[in-house]
């Protein structure tokens, strides 16, 4: 069970967000009440949520997944591959500092965490636009301290391996039609969206519920085999810059 979150509130700069989407710019007013709704979700299913405030020099800074990895036994302050995120971590660590032991990925390694899926001692790490291979295995080191082993992941599509892939429970992994037939989760059974409901994979399991993004019934009736309460949220305005359920949170 997860106790505790942190997010972000989104600042009026999150209109300037990186994206590849071509959804248009989000809505800040939109996207904070859509951002008060997820902050509220956390809170229903148990969570005690750290809410920090909004970074004005970083406006993809909501996106609190990409600067850390936190796990029960350590905090990784991570090295966003994208440049203009760098500058997210300070205040981050400075909040994890608090919590866990700390350990930080260096240069020349980038690795954002919405390239990190954790299943149990699992790791799988993305090899992508913003996580380079001395990124990963900087990460894969750490996390081999405390009994976790990693797989990496190259990456042809998507922003981050939890674009595409996120474990739903019940030995499950909702994924899109490139990792059908993966090597790396030869072990899980799969549930295959659509292309078109791809953005729909970043479905968030969470304390025996899943979050999902409203507006995919076909996704949504996937997961209802799995028999777990499933929530849908609004997602429209983070969607437009690529974000998702998961990289709104880290949850611990
Ligand atoms: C970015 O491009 O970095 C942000 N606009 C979106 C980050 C989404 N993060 C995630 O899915 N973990």
């Amino acid at each position: 069970m997860f106790t505790h979150a942190i997010t972000r509130q989104p600042g009026p700069n999150v209109i300037h967000g990186l994206t590849t989407a071509n959804l248009g710019r989000p809505d800040f007013t939109l996207m904070q009440s859509q951002h008060q709704a997820y902050v509220g979700t956390l809170k229903e299913l148990g969570l005690s949520v750290i809410i920090l405030p909004a970074e004005p020099d970083f406006p993809d800074a909501c996106f609190v997944e990409d600067p850390a990895i936190v796990l029960p036994e350590v905090a990784v302050i991570s090295r966003p591959g994208a440049p203009s995120r760098r500058g997210e971590r300070a205040s981050l660590e400075a909040v994890l500092a608090h919590l866990r032991p700390l350990a930080r990925i260096e240069a020349p390694g980038t690795l954002e965490g919405g390239d990190v899926l954790v299943i149990g001692r699992a790791v799988f790490i993305g090899l992508s636009e913003r996580t380079n291979r001395p990124g990963a295995e900087q990460l894969a080191r750490i996390l081999s301290r405390y009994g976790y082993h990693s797989t990496f992941i190259p990456l042809a599509d998507g922003l981050h391996l939890k674009s595409s892939v996120n474990y739903v429970g019940k030995n499950s992994v909702l994924v899109t039609p490139d990792f059908a037939a993966h090597d790396a989760f030869s072990d899980y059974e799969k549930l295959v969206v659509a292309p078109a409901d791809a953005y729909a994979a970043n479905t968030l399991l969470l304390n025996e519920h899943l979050i999902t993004p409203a507006g995919f019934p076909a996704v949504k009736a996937m997961l209802d085999s799995l028999g777990l309460p499933i929530i849908e949220l609004d997602m429209s305005e983070a969607r437009k810059l690529d974000g998702g359920l998961t990289c709104l949170s880290l949850r611990f």
